[in-house]
């Protein structure tokens, strides 16, 4: 498994990020790409190289992304709306080994995604 990549320096504080909430489990930040008014990124701290890589002793963990995820959504001001993304692997688009959720919004997100 892979265990060095850029998001598990910036859940170490080795590399800067503008984090907007962090606990035990997970970190928050916001992309340095953004594609949306509000872009951030929720990570587990724990290495899982991809979605696919999820098993059962995860479930908790991923229901705990969400929330915060939903609790973030409202703290940035996103009550009219707003996506969760996780891209897997090369043909989902996935740059960075290691499980991301996004959180857009702040304008009008089309569909189909493309
Ligand atoms: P994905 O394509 O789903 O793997 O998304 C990776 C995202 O991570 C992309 O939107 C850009 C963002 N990103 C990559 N490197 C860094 C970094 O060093 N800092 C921050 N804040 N975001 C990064």
């Amino acid at each position: 498994m892979m265990t060095d990549n850029i998001f598990l320096k910036i859940v170490e504080k080795k590399i800067p990020a503008r984090i907007a909430y962090e606990d035990e489990r997970c970190l928050a930040f916001h992309d340095v790409n953004p594609q949306a008014p509000t872009h951030v990124l929720i990570i587990p701290k724990k290495v899982i190289p991809t979605h696919a890589d999820l098993t059962d002793a995860d479930r908790d963990l991923l229901g705990h992304l969400h929330l915060v995820a939903a609790k973030l959504a409202e703290q940035l001001g996103l009550q009219d709306g707003y996506r969760l993304v996780v891209n897997c692997k090369e043909q989902g688009g996935q740059t960075v080994p290691h499980l991301h959720m996004h959180l857009l919004g702040g304008r009008s997100l089309h569909w189909p995604p493309g």
